[in-house]
């Protein structure tokens, strides 16, 4: 008898508003997958709605994307990349400078340079209105200004961040696209290169599309 290996699974939404789209955290990992030619299922939340029972235990802060392989199960993308690479060597090195400095890269797009991106993402879109948000967003967009200088001086002319393309460049890639609101990536000729680069890679338009095609056109009503 032939065993069915059991696929991995991606927690993800089922519907989000379209600002966000293309824009969840479940798209790094299918885009990790889509590179690997690795099947994997999603698994659809619903966005405005308590997650399911015992959802806590799995995703501590009851986000997307949380991730099982078998008897496997944690949470973070960053984690869940680094999980991928591990198996992998088209997306991690397994030893040397090159796996060092890509792990620092991921690293990096999550702790350096997406902290400020995702305060002032979040400026503009849900608190423009507010008294204080102008001095808060102008505040956070000169940290996000900094941050992409040093970003773009140590991309230089390289094609990706640590050599050939791995986890570190899913991940840098997806949180510059937070920006696509703003000419803020355009202001650093190769920031928009690479950010580009990475999004014309056959296994993002790929991962992309399977995103899209797991939102719903309407918001689901209450109770789904
Ligand atoms: N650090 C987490 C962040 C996850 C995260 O912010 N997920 C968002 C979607 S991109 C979410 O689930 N938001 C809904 C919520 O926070 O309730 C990761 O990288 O996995």
């Amino acid at each position: 008898m032939s065993e069915t290996k059991e696929r991995p699974v991606v927690t993800a939404f089922g519907w989000v508003p379209d600002f966000a789209r293309g824009l969840v955290r479940d798209l790094r990992v299918r885009w990790a997958f889509e590179e690997i030619g690795r099947p994997y299922d999603s698994q659809l939340l619903n966005a405005m709605e308590p997650r399911p029972e015992g959802y806590l235990q799995w995703q501590p802060f009851d986000q997307v994307p949380a991730f099982a392989d078998g008897p496997v199960k944690f949470f973070e993308s960053g984690a869940i990349l680094l999980y991928l690479g591990e198996q992998d060597e088209r997306l991690l090195p397994a030893s040397g400078q090159s796996r060092w400095s890509a792990i620092s890269w991921l690293f990096a797009a999550l702790n350096s340079v997406e902290p400020s991106i995702g305060a002032m993402v979040s400026f503009d879109l849900f608190h423009a209105d507010k008294p204080w948000a102008e001095g808060a967003r102008s505040a956070t967009a000169s940290l996000v200004e900094r941050r992409l200088k040093r970003l773009s001086d140590a991309l230089g002319d390289t094609e990706w961040l640590a050599g050939d393309f791995s986890i570190a460049d899913i991940a840098m890639v997806t949180v510059l696209e937070n920006l696509r609101h703003t000419d803020m990536v355009a202001g650093f000729p190769n920031l928009a290169a690479y950010s580009e680069r990475g999004r014309q890679r056959p296994a993002y338009r790929r991962a992309l599309d399977a995103q899209l095609a797991d939102f719903s056109d309407q918001p689901p009503h209450a109770g789904e």
